[in-house]
């Protein structure tokens, strides 16, 4: 136990600073050393009365590791650390933390950027085909025994299809090379064109899903993208058009996407993101023609350990005095001090 009651661990071996670190629920063992390595961490789910523990060690906490669960990180959290200097997050998408609160009060907040783009583009690509294919039923087909009496239905192919991506970033662009492997055209839509995209613009995602067959949703969630995917883009995506949603639960309006299957509005989905995760809607499960897959775009052991390594990484370069090594647009480096 720490001084006061709390959890305290840090490595035996390793060099424990002065600098206290916090992590709330558990991470993958790779992070848990490697920041127990390079600072004192405070393990808070070990503590037998947490609010007790917070409130002993909070002053002393200079850093935060944290993500998996997407437990909200927001301002009331935050601010319960007068001395908080860095979140470090597992994940790119960083939507459960208030980094525009962190930003004001010269908090740094780091992603694991670029690590997953490859191995998320796979997922993409995987959910796509199983969702324009129909594998995962077929497969189901074969095990019901249902092949000796008729052959598996025709479906939807890939061949001349046009994939439109909403959210033309990092991961987007890996998706997009892709594409091209496979012979499809590709469009996207963002906020604003980008000039070295070679591939054509729409301003309102509306137009793009008008334009496309396959629909993927790879942009950040929170407010600016809530609900970017709503009825009316499903109207336009049109009966033979696939929805893909890959980028955060929040993105699409879920009632409006089950309205929208239900309805043959659109042909089908593949979806790795829910509005209420873990909780997938009975309507989605009840549906034979929908690919649900559980949050597993970056889940492999080889990314996931590169995420974690680069969590660890920002902590410790961070902590040496050398900056953070991926911090997000809101808490650009150096930061800005705090002001009160
Ligand atoms: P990124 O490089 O920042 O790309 C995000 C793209 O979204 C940008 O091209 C941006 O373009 C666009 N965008 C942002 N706000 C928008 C808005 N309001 N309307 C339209 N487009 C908008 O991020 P990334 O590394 O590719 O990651 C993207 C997201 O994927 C993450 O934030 C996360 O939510 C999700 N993700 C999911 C999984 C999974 O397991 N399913 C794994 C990793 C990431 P403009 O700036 O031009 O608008
Ligand atoms: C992670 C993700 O699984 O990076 C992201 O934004 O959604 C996934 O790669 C998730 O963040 C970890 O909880």
């Amino acid at each position: 136990m720490a001084p006061g009651g709390g959890v305290e661990t840090g490595s035996p071996g390793g060099n424990v600073s002065d600098f206290e670190t916090l992590m709330f629920s558990p991470m993958p063992p790779l992070v848990v050393e490697g920041v127990a390595a390079c600072s004192r961490l405070h393990k808070l789910w070990e503590a037998a009365d947490k609010e007790k523990t917070l409130a002993e060690i909070a002053p002393r906490i200079r850093g935060i590791a944290t993500g998996g669960g997407h437990a909200k990180v927001d301002g009331d959290m935050l601010g319960r650390f007068p001395n908080l200097e860095i979140v470090s997050s597992f994940g790119v998408g960083y939507d459960h933390i208030d980094a525009g609160w962190a930003g004001k009060h010269g908090i740094v907040v780091t992603n694991t950027p670029d690590v997953l783009n490859d191995e998320v583009a796979d997922t993409t690509f995987g959910l796509m085909l199983c969702a324009v294919r129909q594998l995962p039923q077929a497969d189901r087909y074969v095990r019901a025994g249902n092949w000796p009496k008729a052959p598996f239905p025709l479906t939807a192919s890939l061949r001349g299809r046009t994939l439109g991506i909403l959210g033309l970033g990092r991961i987007g662009r890996t998706i997009a090379r892709r594409a091209e492997a496979f012979g499809m055209k590709v469009i996207y839509h963002g906020r604003r064109p980008q000039d070295d995209a070679p591939y054509l613009y729409f301003p309102t995602a509306a137009g793009l899903a008008r334009s496309c067959d396959i629909l993927v949703a790879i942009t950040p969630g929170g407010p600016e993208t809530k609900h970017l995917v709503n009825a009316d883009v499903l109207e336009a995506l049109g009966p033979n058009g696939i929805f893909i949603n890959v980028a955060r639960g929040s993105v699409c309006d879920q009632d409006a996407l089950i309205a929208a299957l239900r309805d043959r509005k659109i042909l089908t989905a593949g979806l790795d993101v829910y509005a209420d995760e873990p909780n997938v809607p009975k309507e989605l499960i009840e549906m034979e023609h929908v690919v649900l897959l559980p949050h597993v775009g970056s889940g492999t052991k080889h990314t996931r350990d590169a995420m974690g390594q680069l969590v660890v990484d920002n902590l410790r370069s961070f902590i040496s005095g050398r900056g953070p090594l991926t911090p997000v647009a809101e808490t650009p480096w150096p930061a800005t001090r705090r002001a009160s």
